[in-house]
């Protein structure tokens, strides 16, 4: 004997599958050292950021500890996390980028 029960919807399971990858939050954190112009020739050259909204990131760094660069699937986020500190390494500052999961 079999028990048959409906074909469940999106809506009822309230189990629907998402379609959208993860995201990750891009953060730079504050040090005493990196000088200001090389955090925004940073954040226009691999953020994509323009001069004004570069600025504000590394202000808000700078003042509050930490900024978000921009939200990347992981690939894309490890990538920019990478490029970053081995640049920042090249020129021997200690500026530190690192990712966290968004949402
Ligand atoms: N705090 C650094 C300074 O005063 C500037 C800085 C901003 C460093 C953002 C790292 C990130 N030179």
């Amino acid at each position: 004997q079999t028990t048959y029960r409906p074909l469940e919807t999106e809506e009822a399971s309230e189990q629907a599958v998402s379609d959208e990858p993860p995201m990750y939050r891009v953060l730079l954190l504050n040090d005493d050292f990196t000088p200001m112009d090389f955090v925004v020739q940073i954040l226009m050259q691999l953020f994509g950021l323009t001069f004004d909204q570069a600025n504000a990131v590394m202000l808000e760094v700078h003042h509050y500890g930490r900024g978000v660069c921009g939200e990347f699937t992981r690939e894309i986020a490890e990538t920019r996390v990478s490029q970053v500190n081995q640049i920042a390494r090249e020129h021997e500052y200690p500026l530190m980028c690192v990712m966290e999961r968004a949402e």
